[in-house]
């Protein structure tokens, strides 16, 4: 941005003056009528994180599960994974900068990364299925070649997607090829070599019913299913044809609502899933026979799967360390199940992924899942190479090979780099039909305590401080004793209250052992936080 022509392209994606927007949890996110100068500016961000990294950035543009109206940008770093902390305040800072302020605070960051402006640049984008996609992807291009970086245009792509192509491509191909066929071909192929030898696996066991929040996930799973040769026969629901996206349907909707989403014909007891706006989110259900809702989130996904994995560890013999991550939304049976039951070790990080997918990155084996249904598992280099040649080596027993070949086909079906509908889908699928469970025995494995979430307003969230995972509030004084002594009250208790990163609002979370407890617990935890966080408007009212 020398020229006085880049400063005119700047113009052409001119920032409405006052406007004041944060890099949230996970990027920015508001109605897409406001976004054109964050994508474009984040199209220049991208090409200095390009040449600072000197690796692929990704720029994917997206709001997930929220309405069709808003958009939103999340940036990409070069093993796939949620871009670098420092630069998210960059972000913030880039995209709040009045237009003539614009050049100063870009050469800041040049400045402060030291970034060598002759380095070559190259940027992935890619977006989800909204109307103001094509133009606000635009932008972003429109950014990249101001900086004279270069760009490859993936259109419409899920996030994971654009993940995985980010880490193929700074692999060198080594994680798998940086294309859309490429990222089907491996998963399915994965998929398949799981299932295949499965006997006396029927049509019935094969059968999936798909929700696709009417967004991207809907199109992929159509263009993924030639690849899956019949060994998974979805039926797929939401698929953006008629309905409006995330609305009704969708992950989202599914867990926050407990109720099943609008579009879907389900028959009694059938396994169902439902992605969110963008593919990132999974979360399972069914119905039985007395007409009750059944929800297997994201704390049931990581059991299904921690369990899986350590049982083919000690039938092939590995000594490796697993452990599950969670965060303090977590639903207390799941935790208590996983660490007293199974044994596994537990980690409760703060919500949102990037935390997750670090503490994760801690261990031989990191599975890592929020309840909302956004997980994935990593492994380490030395657990993939142990494996490896566990199942190379012509010594080892046939159960251990087999324990290792199940294990190889695993990590190939997952896609590391973030949270993927699609690969947990696939995943989940697999482990079903390996150990030959229903989804209503995998809903057995343990009862979830009755649980509420609610939001409450205050004149500053940010009052309120916390510490030890969110678990527990350190300001403003007396709320923590406030929720110590509520939920000394209840049976099987617990409650927890944090600013949410993506709303203007206080969450408040609270279990209990019935659910009238769980939700008067949760409403008394609302009014402290009203009555000592600042609230504003009406006091919150009880449930019942
Ligand atoms: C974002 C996060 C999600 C988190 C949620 C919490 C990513 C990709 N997404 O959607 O992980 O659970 O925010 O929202 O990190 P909240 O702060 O409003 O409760
Ligand atoms: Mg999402």
């Amino acid at each position: 941005m020398q020229r006085s022509a880049d400063t005119e392209k700047s113009a052409l994606h001119p920032k409405p003056a006052g406007l004041v927007l944060q890099y949230g949890t996970a990027g920015f996110r508001t109605n897409a009528k406001n976004l054109d100068h964050v994508m474009f500016r984040m199209g220049l961000l991208a090409t200095l994180r390009s040449k600072n990294t000197k690796a692929t950035i990704g720029v994917m543009v997206t709001a997930s599960h929220n309405p069709e109206e808003d958009n939103g940008v999340k940036l990409i770093d070069p093993m796939g994974e949620m871009v670098a902390m420092v630069w998210e305040g960059y972000a913030t800072q880039l995209a709040n900068a009045e237009q003539d302020d614009l050049l100063p605070a870009l050469k800041d960051i040049i400045k402060r990364e030291a970034i060598n402006m002759t380095q070559e640049a190259n940027v992935f984008v890619g977006r989800d299925t909204r109307s103001s996609g094509a133009c606000l992807s635009q932008a972003v291009l429109d950014g990249v070649s101001t900086l004279d970086g270069h760009s490859k245009d993936y259109g419409l792509v899920t996030t994971p997607q654009l993940h995985y192509m980010v880490c193929c491509q700074n692999t060198q191909g080594q994680y798998g090829e940086a294309t859309v066929e490429g990222y089907y071909r491996k998963l399915s192929q994965a998929f398949i070599r799981l299932t295949k030898n499965v006997p006396n696996r029927t049509d019935d066991q094969k059968h999936l019913c798909v929700d696709g929040a009417n967004g991207i996930g809907a199109l992929k799973v159509r263009e993924m299913e030639r690849h899956l040769e019949r060994e998974l026969q979805i039926s797929l629901f939401n698929d953006g044809s008629s309905g409006k996206l995330n609305h009704q349907c969708g992950a989202d909707f599914v867990k926050v609502q407990q109720k099943a989403p609008t579009g879907v014909e389900m028959t009694v007891g059938e396994r169902c899933c439902s992605f969110d706006g963008d593919a990132d989110r999974i979360v399972y259900y069914y119905s039985s026979s007395a007409g009750r809702f059944h929800l297997l989130d994201g704390d049931k996904i990581a059991t299904l799967i921690s369990t899986f994995l350590k049982e083919l560890l000690t039938q092939a013999g590995l000594d490796l360390k697993m452990a599950v991550v969670q965060t303090a939304y977590a639903n207390g049976s799941s935790t208590q199940y996983l660490e007293n039951t199974m044994k596994v070790i537990m980690k409760c990080t703060k919500t949102g992924v990037k935390h997750l997918h670090h503490a994760a990155q801690e261990f031989d084996i990191g599975v890592y899942f929020e309840s909302n249904g956004h997980g994935t598992v990593l492994f380490s280099k030395t657990a993939e190479q142990k494996i490896k040649q566990l199942a190379e080596d012509s010594t080892s027993s046939d159960e251990k090979k087999r324990a290792a070949l199940l294990l190889q086909n695993t990590i190939n079906v997952i896609n590391q780099t973030v949270g993927d509908s699609i690969s947990d889908m696939l995943l989940i699928e697999a482990i079903l039909a390996i150990k030959g469970m229903t989804v209503q025995q995998w809903d057995a494995i343990y009862s979830d305590l009755p649980n509420r979430q609610l939001k409450v307003r205050v004149s500053n969230p940010r009052v309120i401080d916390t510490t030890d995972a969110e678990r527990r509030a350190v300001s403003p004084a007396g709320l923590q004793e406030a929720i110590d002594s509520l939920v000394k009250k209840y049976r099987q208790a617990r409650s927890f209250v944090r600013p949410s990163g993506t709303e203007d609002v206080v969450r408040v979370y609270a279990e209990a052992e019935t659910q009238e407890s769980a939700d008067a617990l949760a409403h008394e935890v609302s009014l402290a936080v009203y009555r000592l966080a600042g609230g504003v408007g009406d006091e919150p009212k009880p449930l019942h």
